[in-house]
């Protein structure tokens, strides 16, 4: 029985130990998928966490370790990096408040990964989404299709949610895609948004389905505002796990996120959401749907202000260097 070679499982490091990060963790232990090194930069705090979490093992019953740190060494071999760690809205304050604060961490957090886990693919969560990504794609160096950021799953499940709550019908029936930036200027495409295949078109007059993409564009904020203390983190969480899950398992879904675009859509050189397939690669592939002119206007135009925002971030990181 000597010299077998241990067993590894799959490794997901969680940097920012939040209220996303601990809950990501939280999911993708209990779902089973990996196991979660949760790494923040205060002491003590990603350490009671994974042993709160760990505690709880034996009555939720899965094989996951949680380990809590806050060295990098401790992240090494991840097959995924999520960075969630940064500062989170407040009342009043747009996503774009955050950046040059978050900037500087997430170049920090991200290459400080790379070193240990060469091979991972990056997900990024932290604000603002577009931005963020694009740094971390450009200080990691790495192939764009192992960089990708997390938003248009949740916006997608944010407006998938209302239309199941104003038609009185199952979420499981309802399709829902949202594309652009993660922010005002998200783009939000009632056509391509289904009951059991029927397109919500059929079901709902314009003004209501107006009323739910507005609802779905302030889905951050409405919680923010009643929260006070921070934003959203339950459906975000559950939103990366699943862009997690996809990926460890290779299942080749088509989720909506932040992708590096090379001519796709007509843009270039840009992060925004767009529907991806998803698999062990990382994004696999990008779908181009149909847009009307009005459309492709506005993903242009939230195009340009992830470009102009970056341009700012970068200036930011400059003067920091
Ligand atoms: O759809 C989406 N992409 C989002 C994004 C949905 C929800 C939240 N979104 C953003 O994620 C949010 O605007 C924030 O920028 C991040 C994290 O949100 P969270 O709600 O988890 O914020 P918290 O609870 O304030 O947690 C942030 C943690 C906290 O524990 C800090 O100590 C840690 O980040 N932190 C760091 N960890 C490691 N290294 C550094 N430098 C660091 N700085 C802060």
């Amino acid at each position: 029985y000597d010299t077998l070679l241990p067993c590894q499982s799959p490794r997901v490091s969680v940097i920012g130990a939040g209220n996303v990060g601990r809950t990501l963790a939280q999911r993708i232990a209990e779902k089973n998928l990996a196991d979660v090194v949760l790494l923040d930069i205060v002491n003590g705090l990603p350490q009671g966490i994974a042993l709160d979490l760990m505690e709880a093992q034996g009555i939720e019953l899965h094989d996951s370790e949680i380990i809590g740190t806050n060295n990098y060494e401790d992240t090494a071999g991840s097959d995924i990096v999520v960075i969630t760690a940064g500062l989170a809205r407040k009342p009043g304050m747009s996503r774009d408040d955050l950046m040059n604060v978050n900037a500087k961490i997430v170049v920090e957090a991200a290459t400080k990964c790379l070193k240990y886990s060469p091979e991972a693919i990056f997900i990024v969560i932290t604000n603002p989404l577009d931005v963020m990504t694009y740094l971390v794609w450009q200080a990691t160096g790495l192939p764009p299709q192992r960089v990708m950021g997390m938003a248009g799953v949740l916006d997608s499940s944010r407006l998938q949610t209302f239309i199941a709550m104003e038609l009185g019908v199952s979420t499981a029936d309802v399709h829902a895609m949202v594309l652009g930036g993660h922010g005002d200027l998200m783009l939000p495409l009632p056509r391509y948004c289904t009951v059991s295949g029927v397109p919500i078109t059929e079901l709902m007059d314009e003004i209501t389905i107006n009323r739910l993409v507005e609802r779905t564009r302030n889905g951050g904020a409405e919680i923010v505002k009643l929260l006070q203390t921070g934003g959203a983190y339950y459906a975000p969480a559950s939103s990366a796990c699943t862009m997690v899950e996809t990926i460890l398992r290779n299942q080749s879904r088509l989720l909506p996120a932040a992708a590096y675009l090379k001519g796709e859509y007509g843009l270039q050189d840009v992060y925004l959401g767009v529907p991806c397939r998803l698999g062990c690669r990382g994004v696999e592939s990008i779908l181009e749907v149909r847009l009307t002119d009005a459309e492709r206007l506005d993903l242009h135009t939230s195009a340009a202000s992830v470009r102009q925002n970056v341009h700012l971030a970068l200036d930011s990181l400059k003067v920091l260097m």
